[in-house]
């Protein structure tokens, strides 16, 4: 039997306002906020979105923002939606767009468009509208690009069913899905079928074979350890990977990119592992000597393996995630649904007596205290609680923070991946609106803050408690390490004064790790209104994290080997890192 995806459709019987079937539609598969900025292509489901009960609009100050702050809402509930105009708004997106796809973030567009009719017109008399760049098709076929399915709504017979179709793949694909709604349709009576698209999986032999050949090797392993990526919390399958764990004795790591999906001080729990980057010695050592290890839902990138430091061989791995399930050299030639998959192999635990223990606990606690950074982020790590999200743009940010220690289940978000400036203030946003228990913790660089930071304005307007930490190092600092020049300074703006051009939040500034401690302490109590601490870091100072990663990149980019610290090729010759041995070759 093979894996097919069955969709049925039911005969029709009522109609429906076309918005109002979207909004509810979206509204019961848990979506309370829909991000973007109205215009004339749009309006007409604003005014809907407005009049529909349990769920409203999150106006950006610009798009870019609203596709940052909905990426992160969709990375945390699961789906996230963009409302837009056409070409100012869509065109305005896209970068954001393809950071969610590049992220695995279930990220659903809606973009207003042309009038049906207008959407291939040839009539050389016909006025072309505003924000046509090219033909009435140019968005979507951009959208192509950089999301998993584009849907254009034609027709009222259709359109419910392709509205179910676009939330339903975004939320199974978990990648971006464009969905475009001509004007003159936005408010059509659309006719409703009583079921739209049931999908059914059946069994597949490819499946049952693929369980046997994880359970087999795990069952033969002594000294396995489980990489959990990034795809384990887009799934939501945090507890499956613990059961996991904790039954067979396995000990659970994070790859980079899946950095937070556990609080990092839980039982079971080791770290994150990234070659070179990894979290401290031990960690690092425990997944490089394991007989085998299991990468679930990880990602094979230059990041997630340290910059090819990452030392493991072909044949210590097997790999389960949603385009790849078998070990370094097979793939099952199914596309087996990697959820699926792990719920099955779960569902069999455990194997057999495990004969294993759980190593003890591994250091990690944030182990570097050489640079001015450094000690700023061992501050930091002090005053994380179970309740903060550390939301860190890209730059130092990023990678000095992927060795704090942080204490709650999808307690980081970056794009550690993608790696786009300007993700993180308006980051918080939307995962604040999407977990209005959390504290973000945002960590952005100078350079990133002047890109989307005044979307601090919808953090005061949102009454969010966010802590925005901006690191000035007058400029590109992390750019400084590979080429420095006069490009990487940027001009100095007085970053406190946005609580007074905003009207709202609160702002502080250091100098020196101590005065940090004691503005952290106060700032904890603040808990009605976002605030802002501008730290000042030396120009040229970087974290150890960044040093190390950055390190290995240079050598990359200079075509030594970044595994070999003395400039001779290693003992792999040029395939020094898994991803390289097994994914690129
Ligand atoms: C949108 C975008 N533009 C350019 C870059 C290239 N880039 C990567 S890091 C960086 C500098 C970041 O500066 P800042 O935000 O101040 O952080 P720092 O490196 O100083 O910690 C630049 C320009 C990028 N990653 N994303
Ligand atoms: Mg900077």
């Amino acid at each position: 039997m093979t894996n097919t995806v069955i969709q049925e459709s039911m005969p029709t019987t009522k109609t429906q306002d076309l918005g109002n079937y979207l909004f509810t539609t979206l509204r019961d598969v848990g979506v309370q906020h829909c991000f973007g900025i109205p215009g004339d292509y749009v309006l007409t489901l604003f005014k809907t979105l407005e009049e529909t009960p349990g769920i409203q609009a999150v106006v950006g100050t610009h798009e870019p923002c609203s596709a940052f702050s909905a990426d992160a809402y969709a990375r945390s509930k699961g789906l996230g939606v963009l409302l837009l105009t056409y070409g100012v708004g869509g065109f305005n997106v896209m970068n954001g767009v393809a950071c969610a796809y590049a992220e695995s973030s279930p990220l659903l567009v809606i973009s207003g468009g042309p009038p049906v009719q207008d959407q291939n017109g040839q009539n050389p008399f016909a006025p072309q509208a505003h924000h046509v760049v090219k033909l009435g098709t140019s968005q979507l076929d951009a959208f192509e690009q950089i999301t998993d399915l584009t849907l254009r709504i034609d027709d009222p017979a259709t359109a419910a069913e392709r509205i179910r179709k676009a939330i339903d793949h975004t939320m199974r694909v978990k990648r971006p899905v464009y969905l475009e709604i001509p004007t003159d349709l936005m408010s059509a009576q659309i006719l409703i079928p009583e079921q739209i698209t049931q999908q059914a999986l059946r069994n597949s032999k490819s499946l049952d074979k693929a369980v046997e050949l994880f359970r087999n090797r795990i069952t033969d392993s002594r000294t396995p350890v489980i990489i959990a990526g990034v795809e384990v919390g887009r799934f939501k399958l945090q507890d499956q990977i613990r059961q996991l764990g904790s039954e067979l004795k396995i000990p659970i790591v994070t790859s980079v990119l899946g950095k937070g999906l556990f609080d990092e001080t839980e039982v079971g729990i080791y770290g994150m592992y990234g070659g070179i980057i990894s979290q401290s010695a031990e960690v690092r050592q425990m997944v490089e000597s394991a007989d085998l290890v299991l990468m679930i839902g990880m990602k094979i990138t230059d990041v997630n393996c340290g910059a090819f430091t990452a030392n493991l061989r072909q044949d210590q791995i097997l790999i389960a995630k949603s385009d790849w399930i078998g070990d370094g050299y097979l793939q099952f030639s199914e596309i087996i649904p990697f959820d699926q998959f792990i719920n099955k192999l779960v569902n069999h635990l455990p194997f057999a007596d495990q004969p294993r223990d759980l190593p003890v606990a591994v250091g990690m606690s944030y182990p570097y205290q050489n640079t001015q950074m450094d000690r700023y982020l061992d501050v930091l790590n002090e005053f994380l609680t179970a309740e903060h999200v550390v939301v860190a743009d890209t730059g130092d940010s990023c990678y000095g923070s992927l060795l704090l220690t942080t204490q709650r289940e999808n307690g980081y978000l970056a794009p550690t991946f993608y790696n786009s400036m300007g993700f993180a203030v308006p980051a918080a946003l939307g995962v604040q609106l999407a977990d209005p228990r959390c504290r973000p913790v945002v960590l952005v660089g100078d350079g990133a803050f002047q890109m989307t930071g005044v979307e601090f304005s919808n953090l005061v307007a949102w009454k969010s408690n966010a802590v925005v930490i901006l690191f000035n190092n007058n400029g590109f600092g992390m750019q400084r390490i590979f080429v420095d020049g006069t490009f990487n300074d940027i001009a100095r703006w007085d970053y406190t004064k946005i609580v007074e051009l905003v009207g709202g939040g609160q702002s502080r500034r250091v100098s020196a790790p101590e005065e940090f401690r004691s503005t952290l302490k106060e700032v904890e109590q603040i808990s009605d209104v976002p605030t802002i601490i501008e730290v000042d870091v030396e120009q040229g100072d970087i974290s150890t994290g960044l040093n190390l990663i950055g390190d290995a990149f240079l050598r990359e980019k200079r075509g030594i080997c970044p595994m070999s610290v003395d400039e001779t090729p290693c003992d792999y010759q040029n395939h020094c890192a898994f991803c390289r041995a097994v994914i690129w070759k």
